[in-house]
């Protein structure tokens, strides 16, 4: 700094002491911010900070024109035509000011754009305002900065402009009196009833509802200045711009000091907008404007509560939380991909809490929350459900509750045939989950974790598996094994197959083993009544016969008939037992050992006289008790379809006239 804009600054710096005792001289002769314990300089008329605190180009006051949206900053049109001002003899306490274009007196604030900011210190919430215009006006100016609580859109006024104004919305009156560069400011709150609380009984101006209330003063809550020199505004766009004297201006509110803020009770503004007075009047017509800014001037926080579900696909379980620390309600239901849950305007404080209470069949994967600075939201060291929240005046903490849903398995059961009586008792994991189900049995849903799984059986009541072919299927893979992922519901079923045997059995002469078609057989089960299960005629070279689809068990084979010319060597039943799965053809027939019958052969001898009936004959042969008697002409035949021979020697002794 030169000596020469020192001697400047100090002038000035004396000019201002007489004027506003809120302001000091540092002891190097610059004006230092004196709104304790904020460090940001308001008092200084220009934009930069030079002495260790902040002013607007700080980037912790976070002032960007060129973002989208801006950053507490709004830029007017262009001055000229197309500028945007009220009109139509619009004052301060007209509910919808009117909007018009290019009527802006040339003797009036111009304004080009105004900054907004806040911040909190030691406990005191801190607002920041400046304001730029053209040029400077003759005669008295005014700057009134608009907070109002509803924004627009969606909540607009008729001028579909500036939102519709609520009891309680605020308005900072920056005042310029003439020729001067003391600012002095004061607040009003629109007040809608005659006993609104926080409000002076009576309107700034006339005597009607609604109205900006009598001001209050800011006297020891703010400071302000005007530079009375040019200054350079560094800030985009088109930085730097030199301002020249006059044409900016300044301040910083204590908004709990000054009553605005009120400890316990929140005050929220998210909107923000600057216009200029024509005159000291309160109700002289309001000019330009600046049209408004969203921001977020509170003294509360927000608190939201989103869900996440895995899968994403599931949004219909509803999720229940119980909301602690006095927030309003205390309690919520959320669905997965559902609108989360707002608390807004939430007193700054800690002690704020969200417990879940997880449905049937979901697990907690994770609770994480963002935070804005000086806010927290941290997992319960304890319960794992619980988030405890603690919140900086206009912080949000925002918490996701994600929760995975559990998959389900289903073991179901079929036996073939189904009316096989068998027991079995289904597994998941080795452990039984349905005991001595049947065909068509079930373990039901059953909730089991994220990967993979097994199914099996064991046998139930007075059932062996060794009977069964046993097939796994459906969801599962053949060996049981399973895998399911979040949300997965699959089924597998377990067949089983009543394993069927044959019995087959040969039919053999004794005489050189050959096949004998025509024998019959009687298999009979082994129960006590000996039930017929089955008779089998032999057929074919080889003399076979087979039964199949038979149960595995006991069986008895009898031969009931022999095959003509031969007889039944063994007609006793004969033991069979059917130990494996077997059709008729397959090899694995179970089988007796080979029936042998016996060929039959019949003897015939005759006698024939030669002289007439001169001469008769006996025959004895083997087995004759003694000698029969051969009648001339009439053969004897030995042995018949029932008493034919077998085979063996024979010896028949024929006397002739004995
Ligand atoms: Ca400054
Ligand atoms: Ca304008
Ligand atoms: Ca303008």
């Amino acid at each position: 700094m030169t000596l020469h804009r020192f001697w400047i600054r100090r002038c000035l710096v004396l000019a201002t002491i007489v004027a506003a005792l809120s302001l000091v001289v540092g002891s190097a002769g610059l004006v230092t911010a004196t709104l304790s314990p904020s460090t940001f300089n308001a008092g200084d008329g220009n934009l930069v900070d030079s002495d260790g605190g902040k002013d607007w180009n700080s980037s912790s006051i976070g002032i960007d024109c060129t973002s989208t949206p801006k950053k507490g900053c709004a830029l007017d049109k262009p001055t000229g035509a197309t500028d945007d001002s009220f009109g139509g003899g619009t004052d301060e306490d007209e509910p919808n000011p009117k909007v018009v274009a290019g009527s802006i007196p040339p003797n009036k604030s111009d304004l080009t754009r105004f900054y907004i900011a806040t911040e909190k210190v030691s406990g005191n919430d801190f607002l920041y305002l400046a304001w730029e215009r053209v040029q400077e006006p003759s005669g008295t100016t005014n700057m009134d900065f608009e907070f109002n609580q509803k924004q627009c859109p969606p909540d607009c006024s008729d001028n579909a402009v500036t939102p519709v104004r609520t009891a309680g919305d605020l308005l900072i009156g920056y005042d310029l009196s003439q020729g001067g560069t003391v600012p002095t400011l004061g607040y009003h709150i629109w007040k809608t009833t005659a006993g609104q609380t926080g409000t002076n009984p009576t309107c700034q101006a006339g005597n009607k509802l609604p109205c900006w209330d009598a001001v209050h003063s800011l006297t020891g809550n703010f400071e302000g200045s005007v530079n009375s020199v040019s200054t350079v505004d560094p800030i985009q766009p088109n930085a730097p711009r030199t301002l020249s004297a006059r044409t900016f201006g300044e301040a910083a509110v204590n908004l709990q000091g000054a009553g605005i803020f009120t400890t316990g009770q929140c005050e929220s503004f998210g909107s923000a907008y600057l216009k200029s007075r024509s005159s000291d009047s309160f109700n002289s017509e309001i000019k330009d404007f600046i049209a408004p800014l969203k921001v977020n001037v509170s003294n509360c926080g927000s608190i939201i509560i989103r869900k996440v579900t895995d899968p994403s696909s599931d949004t219909t379980t509803s999720f229940t939380y119980a909301a602690g620390g006095g927030l309003d309600p205390a309690s919520f239901n959320l669905t997965g991909g559902g609108t989360p849950r707002t608390y807004s305007n939430v007193q700054a404080g800690s002690g704020y809490s969200v417990t879940e209470t997880l449905p049937s069949g979901w697990d907690l994967t994770s609770l994480t929350c963002t935070a804005s600075s000086g806010s927290s939201g941290t997992q319960d060291g304890g319960n794992p459900l619980k988030v405890n929240i603690s919140l900086a005046a206009q912080g949000t903490v925002t918490c996701t509750y994600t929760n995975t849903k559990r998959p389900t398995l289903t073991v179901n059961k079929v036996l073939v045939p189904s009316s096989d009586p068998g027991k079995f008792n289904l597994q998941i994991d080795g452990v039984t989950k349905a005991t001595d189900v049947g065909n068509n049995g079930t373990t039901g849903a059953q909730v089991v974790s994220i990967g993979s799984h097994t199914v099996g059986e064991i046998a139930g009541t007075g059932t062996s598996l060794s009977d069964y072919d046993t097939v796994i299927g459906g969801d599962c893979a053949a060996g049981g094994s399973v895998s399911l992922a979040a949300g997965d519901n699959k089924t597998c079923t377990i067949t089983n197959t009543r394993k069927t045997g044959a019995i087959k059995v040969t039919k053999q002469s004794i005489k050189g083993n050959s096949g004998l078609a025509g024998a019959t057989f009687e298999i009979r089960d082994t129960t006590p009544n000996k039930n017929l299960v089955a008779t089998l005629t032999t057929a074919g070279s080889d003399g076979t016969a087979c039964k199949d689809n038979l149960s595995l068990g006991s069986y008895t084979v009898t031969e009931t008939a022999a095959p003509s010319g031969y007889k039944i060597d063994n007609a006793s039943a004969v033991s069979v037992s059917v130990t494996q799965s077997a059709a008729c053809g397959s090899g694995s027939e179970a089988a007796p050992a080979v029936f042998k019958d016996t060929p039959l052969s019949t003897i015939t001898v005759s006698f024939d006289s030669l002289a007439g009936t001169s001469t008769t004959a006996t025959i004895q042969c083997t087995g004759d008790a003694s000698p029969q008697s051969l009648p001339e002409g009439s053969p004897r035949t030995l042995g018949d379809s029932t008493t034919s021979l077998v085979p063996g020697t024979y010896t028949c002794t024929v006397v002739i006239d004995p």
